[in-house]
């Protein structure tokens, strides 16, 4: 069931995202450098975007989570802590701007979208533990395993990965896609072929020299496998036609990668305050990354280059995608 009250307490919820969106957009007006065809990108109110889409996400996984009441609380606790510990609801917002590229609804797609986001904050608690990644700082906050121990934090992610299929079930089939075909979307990206191999991958290359096309194979799988399949299944939210979902995997494969270039150049160029994690991990633990590989301007480039890949797999929308693609824009420039 996930169809819950909505709880009261957490009016502060989301604080932190919508600060966020804030502070970056008055910051760095949406320019567009890359990918041509770009009046829309310009017009593109992407601050109040992101607001709305995140305040809509917020509302909804207060309302479908179980409340921190319910018995055992720890877990209850332990599974809000991380969903709203502050983080950008990129997965989401992709979801949802997808949907709406397709002509589809905000409704249709908000479960979807949640269950993206809970895969998502799965993997991050996961990855912050001692017998991962080891970190102490996610979002700003102490990591989940910090705050209630290590068991729970396992359960907690554990908890958020069974609750992402429970609100894939409400997904409402439309006369193209079933509800069979969206659970093994989501089964396929978070499962050990695509996020898990990602990840598994990223261990066993610790400390070892691996070539850029490894490299890829890590990128692809760990991180764009679920930024596609937060675009697919937006797409498939709206009964998308199999042109728009070619063009959907295509612009989200892109992204994802650029995505994750982005981030290992983050990791070396900005503080652990700035991104709300420890920086300079990835140096650390001796992981091979873009930046070293092939460098700082050369990762920069190839990011670049990958978000016009995805800007060229928007052109069959005629100009109906502008979230999309100023979303795409920002993964590029961000800088957390
Ligand atoms: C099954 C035990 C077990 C572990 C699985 C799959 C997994 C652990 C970890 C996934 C690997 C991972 C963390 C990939 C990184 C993807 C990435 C760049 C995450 C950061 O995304 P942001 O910047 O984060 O969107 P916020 O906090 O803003 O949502």
């Amino acid at each position: 069931m996930i169809k819950r009250e909505s709880n009261t307490q957490s009016g502060a919820f989301g604080a932190n995202n919508l600060d966020f969106w804030r502070r970056f957009l008055h910051l760095r007006p949406l320019m567009s450098t890359v990918g041509g065809k770009n009046e829309s990108r310009q017009a593109f109110d992407l601050e109040g975007y992101l607001t709305g889409r995140t305040a809509a996400v917020n509302r909804a996984l207060n309302r479908w989570l179980p409340p921190p009441t319910a018995k055992p609380a720890t877990i209850h606790k332990a599974m809000r802590y991380s969903i709203f510990a502050g983080g950008k609801r990129m997965r989401p917002a992709l979801c949802l701007a997808a949907a709406e590229a397709c002509g589809g609804s905000l409704e249709d797609a908000l479960p979807l979208a949640c269950a993206v986001e809970c895969i998502h904050t799965y993997s991050l608690i996961h990855d912050d533990l001692p017998a991962m990644d080891d970190d102490d700082l996610r979002r700003g906050k102490p990591t989940s395993h910090k705050v209630f121990g290590e068991g729970i934090a396992i359960l907690a992610g554990d908890a958020l990965l069974t609750e992402a299929f429970a609100l894939a079930a409400w997904f409402r089939e439309g006369r193209r896609y079933s509800q069979r075909e969206v659970v093994l979307e989501l089964a396929g990206a978070a499962g050990s072929r695509q996020l898990i191999a990602g990840q598994v991958a990223d261990l066993e290359g610790e400390g070892k020299k691996i070539s850029a096309r490894q490299l890829r194979y890590i990128h692809e799988r760990k991180t764009s496998a679920l930024l596609r399949c937060a675009v697919r299944l937006g797409g498939m939210s709206a009964d998308c036609t199999a042109a728009q979902l070619a063009a959907l995997s295509d612009f989200g494969h892109h992204v994802g990668l650029a995505f994750q270039i982005i981030d290992d150049i983050l990791d070396v160029t900005q503080s652990s305050a700035q991104l709300g994690k420890t920086a300079g991990k990835d140096q650390a633990a001796q992981k091979a990354t873009y930046p070293a590989i092939v460098g700082l301007e050369r990762s920069r480039e190839i990011a670049a280059q990958l978000t016009g890949r995805a800007f060229a797999a928007l052109e069959s929308f005629k100009g109906k995608a502008p979230a999309l693609a100023a979303l795409a824009e920002y993964l590029l420039k961000r800088n957390r």
